[in-house]
């Protein structure tokens, strides 16, 4: 029954939520805007031009930044973010991942990359993961999560039917996405708060994750 199983990156994955939140805070310094990392949590899973905006409205400075400006912060965060992505190795890629993709390829269920990240083949070449996948969504030209397109795209690029799809998310915005998607939606990280988001079932790791559970996820919404 299980058709395919969509992984979200940062935060399923690898953590790259880090490498984000040093890129995005020396941007924000520079342009005088304080950031933490309780607010960083609130640009998980949200696309690159969302985030900066984010970021402008945490500071009040919305008007000040025409969007030729925008372009060049997002393209100097990116700049500083790429060139802290040399630090991951396969050692990065979180437990239990390796091995839940190696029992889908032997059961021959397509594994598909539904992230928003325009840099996810960069990191999936540095995790050694880039053959483990069907197909990566590309998130250009299409709706951010918490809107289902990137989860569509990713089914309707292996012919799978939603109803028989799992989305594995860490962020709000991602379950949200997986659940307006059709699909039964898989938590990595806090349960009250993915929960609250819709997610079906919450894991606190992805140590958590194998494939005989998710068999058993799909149809079952
Ligand atoms: C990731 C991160 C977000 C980031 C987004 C876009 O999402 O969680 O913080 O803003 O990708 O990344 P980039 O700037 O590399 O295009 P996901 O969907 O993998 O969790
Ligand atoms: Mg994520």
């Amino acid at each position: 029954k299980l058709q395919a199983v969509l992984f979200d990156l940062d935060g399923v994955i690898t953590d790259t939520a880090e490498y984000h939140f040093l890129a995005w805070k020396q941007m924000s310094d520079q342009i005088g805007i304080e950031i933490d990392r309780e607010f960083n949590e609130k640009l998980k899973g949200i696309s690159r031009m969302e985030s900066l905006e984010r970021i402008l409205v945490h500071g009040k400075k919305v008007d000040e930044f025409t969007s030729e400006q925008r372009e060049q912060l997002a393209k100097a965060k990116n700049d500083h973010y790429v060139s802290l992505l040399i630090h991951l190795t396969p050692e990065h890629t979180y437990p239990g991942i390796t091995e839940l993709l190696e029992q889908l390829r032997e059961h021959h269920i397509p594994a598909i990359l539904a992230s928003a990240s325009k840099n996810a083949p960069q990191i999936l070449a540095s995790l050694g993961l880039a053959d483990k996948f069907q197909y990566i969504v590309s998130p250009d030209g299409i709706p951010g999560k918490p809107a289902p397109d990137i989860f569509l795209k990713g089914a309707e690029a292996v012919g799978a039917d939603p109803l028989y799809c799992i989305g594995i998310e860490d962020a709000q915005a991602g379950i949200e996405a997986i659940k307006a998607a059709g699909m039964y939606a898989v938590g990595i990280g806090e349960h009250d708060l993915l929960q609250s988001a819709g997610a079906d079932i919450v894991y606190n790791s992805t140590t958590h994750l194998n494939l005989s559970s998710l068999l058993q996820m799909a149809g079952m919404k």
